[in-house]
């Protein structure tokens, strides 16, 4: 299987409790390998635009704020099957329901403060790594 990429972000509740090492070391041990990183403090517009398919939800708004109240750390990650394989990483959506060993169950507060995000299709992958990356800042 050809190697393919994802996009990961370290939300703000994980970068505050100082975890960026700990969410690495876990997807580093699942054999992903992070190819491109930056850390950053999101504006209002990008975290509108990046969460533009949930903007009719009742939690946009709570979202936007949470996603520009700290720094986060956006990344592009490399692996076999890294989209699926990521999401494994990461657990469910809501930590009450994530699995053992998973990112979210080791590390999220709740559904709304999960502490990481992954891309859910290629197709979304490559444009969630446009948005925040040019080819030149990532390495594989
Ligand atoms: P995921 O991040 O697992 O892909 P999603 O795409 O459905 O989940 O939602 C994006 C983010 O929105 C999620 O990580 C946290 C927030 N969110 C989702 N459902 C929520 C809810 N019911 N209440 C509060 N925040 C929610
Ligand atoms: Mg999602």
């Amino acid at each position: 299987m050809a190697l393919e990429r994802t996009f990961s972000i370290i939300k703000p509740d994980a970068t505050e409790r100082n975890l960026t090492g700990k969410v690495n070391a876990m997807i580093e041990a699942a054999g992903l390998r992070i190819i491109g990183q930056r850390r950053i403090q999101m504006t209002e517009e990008q975290a509108k635009r990046f969460y533009a398919v949930h903007a009719e939800r009742p939690f946009y708004g709570e979202l936007v704020e949470f996603m520009t109240s700290g720094p986060v750390v956006v990344q592009v990650l490399e692996g076999e099957n890294a989209v699926a394989k990521y999401r494994d990483v990461m657990g469910a959506t809501n930590p009450a329901d994530a699995a053992d060993g998973t990112i979210r169950k080791e590390v999220a507060k709740s559904i709304g403060e999960n502490s990481v995000h992954g891309s859910d299709s290629q197709e979304n992958a490559a444009i969630e790594i446009a948005q925040f990356f040019s080819e030149a800042d990532i390495a594989g």
